[in-house]
């Protein structure tokens, strides 16, 4: 088998290079690592100020960092280790007897073996030892676990008792568990179907990965704020190789380094393969990961080799396995894992002379069964143990690992065991001898599960490290403190009584927040989050007054020192300035959003951003917040494609409340006045805060200046609905629906309609379309079912339907589409259907044939007036009915 070389360059003088590395071994015995370190800094220093371009390479060898006489001993000695190893075979088996149970039931189920037969005892380290579990005592760790290793958290569950058989029997059949009044597992961690079970949502990869960062972030933000007690917690994520190519796995690596995160840990499951085939088949994916987590600045620690390789090592004094260990490429390394021991004596050992005499040591057999570091619980336990001790830096462990291990011919190292979900009786047979599991021929052909009595030593152990950990985890905390929301007249006074006053919807919800901060109540608990966009929404005077949350403080005097809007930054700052990174941002607001669960603090986060940069671009990660139950506001500004006047397409956003209403807990609203954002914060607060409701709210504002109104009397239900009437015109001809920045257009047509046709107008505002037509689908399909209920709020409102109806907004037409079904009578639509444009607000409404005159002109189609009438009102208006639609051009 032929083997890629690396040509190095020749050494030219072999007697100098033995004398220079004879002097570095000497100061190292004589005067120790330290003297040696600081020597190499010296020559480093001196090489580059010869000009050599000399450059240490990020990677060290291909062997374990931690090395073997640096190890801790196993806690509980050699006795805890067997008692660990039988747990992990026990859990093992279980997990596999669920997935392959549903497959043999229900083909169709799906569910994954390999993933978590290769992380079952990185798993079982951190259970045991490690992750600990929120007490009385402390607010415990938080764990991000690799979503397709689920079956292998569900099979522990069940040995500690929080799952039972049946429910072990029902993963992945959540539907018709609930119909038989059970319990079915989720596929993966998701905290809204399991919601005292999971805490994070890890399934879409790469989201793990970024949260986790930004969660440790966070609980430091909190400890800083003193909102929580600093405690030794920890965050720790045990992710996938493959899952490292996501971009969010390595967007926030600098910013975990550069906050210090030493309360945070990944253990890279590196089994070298992802779904398809290998992860870097021709190379390596421990270096490449190893290069970029010490490039970011981590603390990286390679787990490659068992404990049974030590000697191996020991024996190889020239180097000749470490070398060529470095040099096989992980599509090579997978086929080893694939294959028996005579394989691997003859393919891999029989390289070199010395790797041959050093296998002729080891039968066949143990040289199959030499282990990677992944699966030597003693190298686990050091590398976490070092992990959770290192300070001043976040850890990365790397943990090579076979994918599949122990499913043998069936499954350990092939191409498709991803995605193995059945396994004959022989290979079950295999699996559980392989394992020694006490579990008879007809059990183990039966896929039963298998629990051990409790009072055996495995019940025992497994217990009494839960108990000195704290308890069980994951677990998943449901109650918050309620946090008592202020009277609206206390922050937003100046919004419910604008009377006129100019002022953009953006100006006004900032202005609202600035009075949400100093409240003596939920001020502390407010969270302001932006991603490079403060100046752009009007925040700057935040700076000043809550400051901007930096770990370090402030290390220079800001160029603006003496301005009111001066640039701070504090440790106890409390906005987030994330800079541009919105997936950075997100993951702050989530991790703010949930705080009440995973704290037990809640926290009211507002993330304000460019709408366009929201749902289109981090709208799985808004997928994932909504999933574990997140609390808080986002709010998307500079809104809407024809407000947002010269930026052009990719800035002007016409679809996030479409995005928004596909979310079930998103509350979406687009607001026109500012007297309609305050009772919208109002209320999402109370339903937030106090009513401890598993909701979100997406609220939409503008930069247009608009003359703001004060509230008129009893509007305030019809906003929270979705619509109210403006003011109510018993023999209107037409009524008008618009939101947010196009109310006014549509008032302004209702003026037209009058004053050119006389022809009146009624004109609402709908401040969501989005929860108008859910209020609807629910309600229409009580009456289907014959169950009892309202009418569809749209239908009770309107009433008969006697006029017809145009509806406009500043987003795609299908936003307003959305309520066809409850409008009695003819319903019209206008929207912003196409490619954004930079020019002035009036010409992009033109455009988009949502402005006055427009609306004005729709309005009286409906009327079936004569084609002449029609046209002559068209040229009054200097409308150009030839022109192309917005959606052509
Ligand atoms: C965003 C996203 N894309 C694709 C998938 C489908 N998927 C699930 S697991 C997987 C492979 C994971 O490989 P790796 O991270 O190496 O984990 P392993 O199973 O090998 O431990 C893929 C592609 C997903 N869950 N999320």
């Amino acid at each position: 088998m032929e083997m890629s070389t690396q040509h190095l360059n020749p050494d030219e003088d072999t007697q100098e290079t033995a004398e220079w590395l004879e002097a570095l071994r000497g100061v190292v015995q004589a005067a120790g690592p330290e003297r040696a370190r600081y020597l190499m800094t010296q020559l480093s220093e001196t090489a580059r100020r010869l000009g050599l371009q000399w450059r240490d390479s990020r990677n060290t060898p291909y062997e374990n960092t931690i090395r073997a006489q640096d190890e801790p001993p196993f806690p509980g000695g050699s006795d805890a280790l067997e008692i660990e190893q039988n747990l992990a075979s026990i859990i093992r088996w279980n997990a596999l007897a669920m997935v392959v149970r549903a497959n043999r039931a229900y083909g169709e189920l799906g569910g994954h073996i390999s993933s978590y037969a290769s992380a079952a005892d990185l798993f079982e380290v951190g259970f045991n030892h490690f992750f600990r579990a929120r007490s009385d005592e402390s607010g415990g760790d938080l764990v991000y676990f690799q979503p397709h290793s689920a079956p292998g958290i569900y099979a522990r569950a069940f040995l500690e008792g929080s799952l039972g058989e049946q429910e072990l029997a029902l993963f992945r059949q959540e539907i018709q568990a609930g119909k038989q009044g059970a319990r079915g597992l989720a596929s993966y961690p998701h905290p809204w179907l399991m919601p005292d079970f999971w805490q994070f949502p890890t399934g879409s990869m790469g989201i793990g990965p970024i949260s986790a960062i930004y969660q440790a972030r966070f609980m430091r933000y909190m400890e800083h704020r003193n909102l929580l007690a600093p405690q030794d917690r920890k965050v720790w994520g045990v992710f996938g190789d493959g899952e490292m190519d996501e971009p969010e796995s390595l967007a926030a690596l600098s910013l975990a380094a550069r906050e210090h995160l030493d309360n945070l840990v990944f253990v890279v499951n590196c089994n070298l393969q992802r779904l398809d085939g290998p992860v870097r088949g021709n190379g390596s994916i421990v270096d490449e990961l190893e290069t970029l987590f010490a490039g970011a600045g981590w603390n990286v620690i390679k787990l490659l080799w068992g404990s049974d390789w030590d000697p191996l090592f020991a024996r190889d004094s020239a180097g000749e396995l470490v070398e060529v260990l470095g040099r096989t490429v992980d599509g090579q390394l997978q086929t080893f894992a694939a294959n028996d021991g005579a394989f691997n004596r003859e393919h891999f050992f029989g390289q070199t002379p010395g790797m041959r005499a050093i296998a002729s040591m080891l039968t066949d057999d143990e040289i199959d069964r030499l282990k990677r570091g992944g699966h030597d619980m003693k190298k686990i336990h050091a590398a976490y143990h070092a992990a959770a001790n290192h300070r001043g830096q976040p850890t990365v462990i790397l943990a090579q690992t076979k994918k599949g291990f122990g499913m043998g011919a069936a499954g350990q190292g092939k191409m498709t065991t991803h995605q193995q979900k059945k396994l004959d009786t022989d290979s079950l047979l295999e699996f559980r001898d392989r394992f020694r599991l006490p579990i008879s021929d007809q059990d183990c052909e039966a896929l039963a599960f298998y629990k051990p009595a409790p009072d055996s030593a495995e019940m025992r152990h497994l217990m009494q490290r839960r108990a000195e950990l704290g308890g069980f985890t994951p677990r998943r905390n449901a109650h918050s403190p309620v946090l008592t929301v202020p009277e609206i007249q206390s922050y937003a006074r100046f919004a419910l009584e604008a009377q006129g006053k100019e002022m953009s919807s953006t100006m006004a919800l900032v202005r609202m927040l600035g009075g949400l901060l100093k409240d003596e109540g939920v001020g502390r608990h407010v969270v302001p989050i932006v991603a490079d966009e403060a100046r752009t929404f009007g925040m700057a005077n935040l700076f000043r007054q809550v400051g901007i949350y930096s770990s370090q403080g402030q290390l220079y005097e800001p160029e603006d020192i003496g301005s009111i809007l001066s640039y701070r930054e504090a440790t106890d700052g409390q906005i987030l300035e994330e800079g541009i990174t919105e997936a950075g941002a997100i993951s702050s607001w989530t991790a703010a959003a949930t705080s009440y669960t995973v704290h037990g603090v809640p926290m009211l986060p507002f993330y304000i951003y460019y709408s366009m940069f929201g749902f289109q671009r981090i709208g799985d990660l808004i997928w994932a917040a909504a999933d574990q139950r997140a609390r808080g506001f986002l709010i998307g500004a500079t809104s809407g494609r024809t407000t947002l006047a010269g930026e052009g397409l990719q800035h002007q956003d016409g679809a996030s409340h479409l995005m928004a209403s596909t979310i079930p807990n998103c509350i979406a609203y687009d607001p026109a006045y500012a007297y309609e954002a305050a009772v919208i914060l109002q209320d999402g607060m109370r339903r937030m805060l106090q009513e401890q409701e598993d909701v979100f709210y997406y609220v939409t504002v503008t930069n247009e200046n608009d003359a703001q109104p004060s509230m008129p009397e009893g509007v305030e239900e019809g906003i929270r609905r979705g619509m109210y009437c403006l003011a109510a015109l018993p023999e209107a001809q037409v009524r008008l629906l618009a939101a947010g920045p196009v109310l006014k257009e549509a008032i302004a047509a209702a003026a037209l309609l009058k004053e050119k046709l006389d022809i009146g107008a009624e004109v609402w505002s709908v401040t969501s379309y989005t929860e108008l037509a859910r209020d609807g689908i629910v309600s229409q399909r009580s009456q289907r079912l014959g169950h009892a209920g309202d009418k569809p709020y749209v239908t009770q409102v309107l009433g008969d339907g006697g006029a017809p109806v145009i509806a406009a907004s500043d987003y795609v037409r299908a936003v307003a589409e959305g309520i066809r079904a409850f409008v009695p009578g003819s319903y019209t639509t206008l929207g912003t259907d196409g490619f954004g444009r930079s020019d002035t607000r009036a010409n992009l409404r033109d455009f988009f044939e949502v402005d006055a005159r427009w609306i004005a002109y729709t309005a009286f189609s409906q009327l079936s007036p004569d084609p002449e009438s029609l046209r002559s009102f068209a040229q009054a208006l200097e409308l150009d009915l030839g022109k192309p639609m917005s959606t052509e051009v």
